[in-house]
């Protein structure tokens, strides 16, 4: 096997031919594509997979919607730091699919939404990549500070997992039967639980409405009637509404549920549990799928706990050389760019080690 050398010229991705930025190519752009992806989630997203989710409310609905609309089962948890919680019936991580992490070997699968290529060459390798299905890279972001490039950090997809697989489940000719008008608390509907991912409503309101108002259409494209609702309803939500969703939903998930962030983790209370899961856990689980009218994750009664190295590096252009390093080491579980301006980029790039060849195993 060649090891995958993600900078490498080892396999030669394909360059695009179009300019995105040009508005006479753009459809043409759009439409291929939306091709090539299709085939790439038409084999990720097939009937029965296992699957491994991040411990935050993005990851909670995926997990419902993809139990329910394709039969996944639910194995294990990712805090996206350093520890995982897998089902001890797992032998073989190359046989689930990671949801709303982004994971490094190349034999790993993973849908996603991160931030993960360093340039243009990396990130169209990654794109090549069959078992990588993730918006930034099917329309090749990468983390470059020129706000004039569009292909730029500032232009990478700035929203949920679960928006982009609704998307696609859309796209696959799949029903999506989910209720979006459940009243949850005061004028919350789970409209608005849904658009509190990644700070969907936020981001389109007021915080990045120029970027959101770039991958709206480029999301109801590819999907259907949910993708339409929520991009209608996102769109039409000013910044008070928007706010308060989040700062009240905030609260509901730290006093009733014990999530220790803004976004509904919960995995700082799983470790507390040393994997295994309470009625806490099992009300929130119960509550996020009843409030989009879907039976709760099913899960198992103990988790194996497997502990990595979760470390950070500065990401701006300065250290590129030595992200390069990081993105070629071997023991690379996950890592994403989360923040390329200011004083956070500091720690702008963060990063799992999983020795010895970055697939966490059981033993
Ligand atoms: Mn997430």
């Amino acid at each position: 096997m060649v090891w995958w050398s993600p900078l490498s010229p080892g396999k030669k991705a394909k360059n695009l031919e179009f300019n995105e930025s040009d508005s006479t190519s753009q459809s043409i752009y759009r439409k291929r594509i939306n091709v090539e992806m299709k085939e790439k989630a038409e084999n990720l997203l097939k009937r029965g997979q296992k699957c491994i989710l991040n411990t935050d409310i993005d990851g909670v609905l995926c997990g419902t919607i993809l139990q329910h609309v394709l039969d996944w089962k639910v194995v294990g948890w990712c805090d996206s730091k350093d520890t995982l919680w897998v089902q001890s019936d797992i032998v073989d991580l190359r046989d689930v699919i990671f949801i709303d992490i982004f994971v490094a070997h190349p034999e790993l699968k993973c849908i996603d939404q991160h931030l993960v290529a360093l340039n243009k060459e990396h990130a169209e390798i990654l794109r090549e990549n069959p078992n990588k299905l993730n918006p930034s890279l099917e329309r090749v972001r990468y983390a470059s500070v020129d706000n004039k490039d569009p292909h730029s950090y500032k232009w990478k997809y700035p929203f949920g997992s679960i928006h982009f697989i609704l998307a696609i489940l859309e796209t696959l000719g799949h029903e999506i039967c989910i209720e979006l008008d459940h009243k949850i608390q005061g004028p919350i509907t789970s409209l608005d639980v849904i658009l509190r991912c990644d700070d969907a409503a936020r981001t389109t309101a007021f915080r990045y409405v120029e970027n959101a108002q770039d991958w709206w259409p480029w999301l109801t494209d590819l999907g259907g009637s949910v993708s339409e609702q929520l991009a209608h309803y996102a769109s039409s939500t000013d910044e008070e509404f928007a706010t308060d969703c989040y700062n009240d939903l905030w609260e509901l998930f730290r006093k009733k549920y014990e999530s220790h962030t803004k976004d509904g983790n919960f995995s700082k209370h799983f470790k507390k549990k040393s994997g295994i899961p309470d009625d806490v856990i099992a009300s929130y689980l119960a509550a996020t799928a009843n409030w989009i009218g879907l039976p709760p994750i099913e899960m198992a009664n103990r988790f194996c706990v497997l502990t990595g190295n979760f470390e950070t590096a500065p990401s701006y252009p300065k250290n590129h050389a030595n992200v390069k390093a990081i993105l070629e080491r071997k023991d690379l579980f996950s890592y994403a760019f989360t923040y390329i301006n200011g004083r956070l980029a500091e720690k702008g790039f963060s990063y799992t080690t999983w020795p010895p060849n970055g697939i966490p195993s059981m033993d």
